[in-house]
């Protein structure tokens, strides 16, 4: 008897799977498509097209957020460096990258943690997270410029993380995931703008190999999903979210 082989192709989905991982998620040429990074260059994979060498910013900057920063209709990808300070926006054409533009950020232990739109003017903002002291600091935006800043609650246990920023009750108005890295809680607050009114609890989710990746309205049903990756088995999942409750579980 002879030990199965595996096929050409089989062993390039297998290296593909540990090189490339999700990082982000958003509507760029119609449907929705996962940012795919990959471990080894930085390099960016989205729907098969290839972002290599020169655009792609070095492996100390992490995808932070999607948006459509320079209201072209278009979503552009934001970029930020922890050690750098900087922030760098992709103004993309669908899949290709236009231009792109580079601003100064805030230094450590502050982090961007969520882009979205806060102050109702139709132009997506920054969400930094103290990683230290738990405060919370909201950049309003015109465009790639900061315009002005707010205070959001301050949240003092750190490990709470904020794993993305969405309208989960279908209101219109931006709403905060948080995830507990120790203990796996997930909860959501509801916000009216930049002020905390309410908070669920999502299912707990304790295997903390699962990381929340992206959330997005991804099922059309005008409510926020989840998608997570497990950085041990490396599976992909979408939590198709009804509010705070899941409607159904996918992989893709
Ligand atoms: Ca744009
Ligand atoms: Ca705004
Ligand atoms: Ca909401």
């Amino acid at each position: 008897m002879t030990a199965p082989t595996m096929t050409g192709l089989k062993w390039h989905k297998m290296i593909d799977k540990y090189e490339w991982e999700p990082v982000g998620a958003g509507m760029f040429a119609g449907n929705l498509e996962i940012v795919y990074r990959s471990t080894q260059t930085g390099f960016v994979k989205i729907n098969g097209v290839l972002f290599t060498n020169a655009p792609c910013p070095g492996t100390d900057y992490q995808l932070v957020g999607i948006g459509d920063f320079n209201a072209d209709g278009k979503n552009d990808i934001v970029w930020s460096s922890l050690s750098l300070g900087l922030i760098k926006f992709w103004l993309m054409n669908g899949l290709a990258i236009s231009s792109t533009a580079s601003i100064a950020g805030v230094s450590s232990p502050y982090k961007i943690v969520g882009i979205s739109e806060f102050n109702a003017d139709g132009k997506p903002d920054i969400i930094w997270r103290n990683l230290s002291n738990g405060a919370n600091v909201y950049w309003y935006m015109d465009g790639t410029t900061n315009t002005g800043y707010a205070s959001i609650d301050t949240l003092a246990d750190v490990t709470y993380e904020i794993s993305g920023v969405g309208d989960f009750n279908g209101n219109g108005k931006s709403d905060i995931l948080w995830r507990n890295n120790v203990s796996g809680i997930n909860v959501v607050w509801y916000m009216d703008g930049v002020t905390f009114v309410n908070y669920a609890n999502l299912p707990t989710e304790s295997d903390l190999n699962w990381t929340i990746r992206a959330v997005g309205n991804f099922s059309g049903g005008g409510l926020t999903d989840i998608l997570w990756y497990n950085i041990v088995t490396k599976a992909i999942r979408w939590w198709h979210m009804n509010n705070a409750t899941i409607d159904s579980v996918t992989y893709v």
